[in-house]
């Protein structure tokens, strides 16, 4: 198997989810991946939200698989040598410490860059450098608030919302990763590293594009003609939250199926696309609406498309969200079943294509983590155990050439 990243040596000093998901990833595609825990306790997510007493928690080892774990604290002198040797032979460096954490313990970007002029520096900060907020801490749902998600999703007569998506964490995560693999190939050119950052507000900002869009387009002309506001509510000079529309040029909404009334998840998505119409009309048993000049045409349906909606739900009353699809997809209509986690769990393509993977662990036993979303036609990423916490250190010590007296001692060093 060809794993691409084989040979670069990636030193993780990453915690929580941000980081984390980065690193993880560029290990599945075959980096060394040095993960670098404080003694003693290690990332945090290894106790939190633990579903087993004692045992690493689900939420470290989604997040870590495939890498090394080195105990180390890099504020003691002993420990600062340490990573100093470990940055001089590694190529990355990535880190998602709250603003100057780095640098308080001597690893400013100047100093590794003396130590390596080819590392590249790969953080993840709630905020760019240079922003008003640039000092504060962020954690997933402050940075959907901060990157316009919160301001634009829900319903309009409820507060902001977040999504259950980490458009915060793995997204930037996500983004990150793209930012070190174009500064590796920078460096193939130029033989220097450089310093690689992705704010979380910006990450959430990238993927809250459309809604930028929608602010300019309200300025213009006062109204936005896909919101469910439109024609009969009224709009004030900000995007509003639209609920379950469809954020494009094509009408949908969440629509009940049978059993909604006792199951929270008997829904599906249902899209009106323009030049779809046609067929939309014969799947749900309106043939008349095809030519109807009231419903011919995307605008002459905009009045009426909440009641379009409610026709559906009647069609859908005997069907459940499964056998609706089934009959739906035959006619070209964009549409998916609102899946549940327990249903994605069990699902037998995500499961053969490797996008849910099961991982036997070596304390924890099996677990059901998410794979590789990327796919190669010459790679398949292995989806391998988190490690236990210190579970590489002497092994990597040993490899910057520390002896066994000198491993003791820095164990000692390091007790806690
Ligand atoms: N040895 C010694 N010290 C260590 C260490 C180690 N191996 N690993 C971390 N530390 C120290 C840091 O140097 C820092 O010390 P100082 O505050 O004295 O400089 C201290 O641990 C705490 O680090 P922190 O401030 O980053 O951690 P926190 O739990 O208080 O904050 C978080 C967590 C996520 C809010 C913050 O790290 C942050 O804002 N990161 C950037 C944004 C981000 O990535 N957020 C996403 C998190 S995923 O939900």
């Amino acid at each position: 198997m060809n794993t691409p990243l084989d040979g670069i040596k990636i030193i993780d000093f990453t915690h929580v989810q941000a980081g984390p998901a980065c690193t993880q990833l560029l290990a599945w595609f075959g980096a060394d991946v040095t993960k670098i825990e404080r003694p003693g306790s290690g990332d945090v997510t290894r106790s939190q939200l633990r579903d087993i007493p004692g045992v690493d928690a689900l939420y470290f080892t989604m997040l870590n698989s495939n890498k090394k774990s080195l105990t180390l604290d890099t504020k003691k002198p002993e420990g600062k040598e340490v990573l100093e040797k470990l940055i001089r032979e590694s190529d990355v460096l990535v880190e998602n410490f709250a603003p100057g954490a780095l640098d308080r313990m001597g690893f400013t970007w100047e100093r590794i860059q003396e130590l390596n002029p080819g590392m590249i520096l790969a953080s993840v900060k709630g905020f760019s450098d240079g922003h008003h907020y640039e000092d504060l801490k962020v954690y997933e749902n402050v940075a959907q608030c901060a990157g316009g998600a919160a301001s634009t999703t829900g319903f309009w007569d409820g507060p902001p919302m977040v999504s259950g998506a980490a458009l915060g964490d793995s997204n930037t995560g996500m983004h990150l990763a793209i930012g070190i693999l174009t500064a590796l190939m920078g460096r193939q050119q130029t033989g220097k590293g450089q310093k690689v950052s992705v704010s979380m507000q910006d990450a959430v900002l990238n993927l809250t594009r459309v809604k930028l869009r929608d602010q300019q387009r309200l300025e213009k002309i006062g109204y936005l003609e896909e919101y469910p506001q439109y024609p009969n509510g009224k709009f004030t000079d900000v995007v509003p939250r639209g609920g379950n529309a469809g954020g494009g040029g094509q009408p949908g909404w969440v629509l009940k199926c049978k059993g909604w009334e006792e199951d929270q998840n008997a829904y599906i998505y249902f899209t009106i696309q323009g030049h779809a119409w046609e067929p939309i009309c014969r799947a749900i048993g309106k043939p008349e609406w095809i030519a109807d000049p009231e419903y011919a045409t995307a605008q002459a349906r905009q009045d009426k498309i909440f009641d379009i909606f409610a026709y559906i739900e009647t069609w859908l009353a005997d069907k459940t969200k499964f056998e609706a699809v089934d009959i739906l997809r035959k006619f070209d209509i964009p549409c998916a079943p609102v899946l549940t986690m327990k249903e994605i769990a069990e699902d037998k393509s995500l499961r053969e294509s490797g996008s849910i993977v099961e991982v036997d662990h070596k304390v924890r036993g099996k677990y059901l983590t998410v794979g590789s979303p990327i796919k190669f036609s010459d790679l398949k990423p292995e989806i391998k155990e988190s490690p236990l916490l210190g579970e590489h250190t002497d092994e990597v010590l040993k490899r910057l050439g520390y002896n066994d007296e000198q491993i003791a001692a820095l164990h000692a060093a390091q007790a806690v």
